[in-house]
């Protein structure tokens, strides 16, 4: 029988956010943010949904660690929410929302699961927003005072941080798309946002190394990979010109000091510039612990005049697809992680997502999820070959633990391996997170 054998050293856990598990939204002083504010705006999210309660986790959080503990998971990874604990955006702390992710750090320790905090899951204070949100500069330095306070609140505890989750995602996705919160359609102000989130990044970097010495720091960028469609050099071209927006605009600038010239004339013949300031780059390369990755999906790229900024077309591989409709390729996988450690070197990377949506109900009790227990299968195979073609891989965390709010797709796109009921709020656990468990304890799985 062919298995799939990890080292002992390797770390296994499991994702959630904030906004998009907790509920609470209105409790102990929470003031809203962004999220809030553009789900409750009609048209923005499937069916209205929108975060009031999703999984309350705000009451059930021990529940969950229960889960988590069984599962046999490392790690958790999870993210603060900003207006909870600095209801402000800026100044005095709320001390009840202090208190709620000190009582989960201190379950999850006592779970012997390591908790590791992202602290920018796209929920932005609304009352940040008002002043120009990311596309102030006053926001950086309000990112910065959060970081510190949480850094001064937790770091005794929680050695292991992420500063911004998918930059891509809060800023192109978020500015330029107009497809999450704010809910923006302009170039510039994407570009604006895009810096201003990796300035805050590397200030936030700066503010950890004093508060919490031993701790380990980095980010979790997204991005896909985009295979030439042919070796003909328009499509390659077109394929680099795709993966620079995902993955160089975001990654040059930390691990080399610099943004990538072709995007930079791609966005400036759109009219959209990128307003440095003296000592940003400075800033925002400072040396990090470890890189991380979101990964789902991926294509091939084929050169198409006229299609969007980068005259890219995405061409599906096959017609496999997860309920959400995005393209399964495990092998691209393999590939950026491979074409990661020869861009930027030897830094050490945690898969900080990786998972997929599929919709299955609980049907007599239980949740037959196979085609999710598929997909991991195939992903984290092509993890094992990363690992073995030299990747320094240090963890892999699946997104998610729950099924929650997925963002403008509300509760009908289904990433976890414990469903979730939101009328009742009931938890199943599906068989994919049987599966992971087995995974886990074994330290990898049989093919067949
Ligand atoms: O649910 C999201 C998560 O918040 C960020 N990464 C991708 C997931 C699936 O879309």
């Amino acid at each position: 029988m062919t298995t799939i054998e990890f080292s002992k050293e390797l770390k296994w856990g499991a994702a959630t956010a904030s906004y998009q598990i907790e509920g609470g939204a209105r409790e102990d002083g929470r003031s809203p943010s962004i999220w809030d504010t553009f789900s409750h705006t009609k048209g923005n999210v499937k069916n209205g949904d929108h975060g009031d309660t999703a999984c309350n986790s705000y009451h059930l959080y021990k529940e969950d660690v229960q889960h988590l503990k069984e599962l046999g998971v490392d790690l958790y990874r999870f993210s603060i929410s900003w207006s909870r604990v600095m209801p402000e955006g800026t100044g005095e702390l709320n001390p009840k929302g202090v208190d709620y992710y000190r009582n989960l750090i201190e379950e999850l320790i006592a779970h012997d699961i390591e908790p590791m905090i992202t602290l920018y899951h796209w929920d932005l204070p609304q009352i940040l927003q008002d002043r120009g949100g990311w596309e102030s500069r006053e926001t950086i330095e309000a990112f910065k005072e959060y970081a510190e306070a949480m850094f001064k609140e937790f770091g005794d505890k929680v050695k292991s941080w992420i500063t911004i989750n998918e930059p891509w995602c809060a800023s192109f996705l978020s500015n330029y798309l107009g497809i999450h919160a704010p809910g923006k359609q302009d170039l510039q102000a994407a570009v604006d946002v895009s810096h201003h989130l990796l300035v805050a990044h590397g200030k936030a970097v700066q503010a950890f190394r004093k508060v919490v010495p031993d701790g380990q720091i980095g980010y979790a960028p997204n991005m896909g990979w985009l295979e030439p469609y042919s070796p003909a050099s328009e499509d390659r071209d077109a394929s680099r010109r795709g993966m620079l927006w995902q993955k160089e605009w975001f990654m040059d600038p930390v691990f080399k000091g610099s943004y990538p010239e072709e995007l930079l004339q791609i966005f400036e013949k759109e009219n959209a510039f990128l307003k440095l300031e003296s000592g940003d780059l400075e800033v925002i390369s400072q040396p990090i612990d470890f890189m991380g990755l979101n990964y789902y999906s991926g294509s091939l790229g084929r050169h198409k005049e006229g299609s969007g900024l980068f005259e890219v077309e995405e061409v599906p591989l096959d017609n496999r697809r997860t309920d959400i409709g995005w393209p399964i390729y495990a092998d691209g996988f393999f590939k950026v992680l491979v074409n990661l450690r020869e861009t930027y070197g030897e830094i050490p990377i945690y898969i900080t997502e990786n998972g997929a949506c599929y919709n299955h109900e609980v049907q007599e009790g239980s949740v037959n999820d196979q085609e999710r227990i598929d997909y991991l299968k195939q992903h984290i195979t092509s993890l094992h070959r990363a690992i073995k073609a030299g990747v320094p891989i240090k963890g892999y965390i699946l997104w998610s633990l729950l099924d929650n709010f997925e963002w403008a797709e509300g509760y009908d796109k289904r990433f976890g391996i414990i469903h979730v009921n939101f009328e009742t709020l009931e938890r199943t656990r599906k068989e994919s997170y049987h599966w992971y468990k087995n995974t886990i304890k074994n330290k990898g799985f049989p093919l067949t």
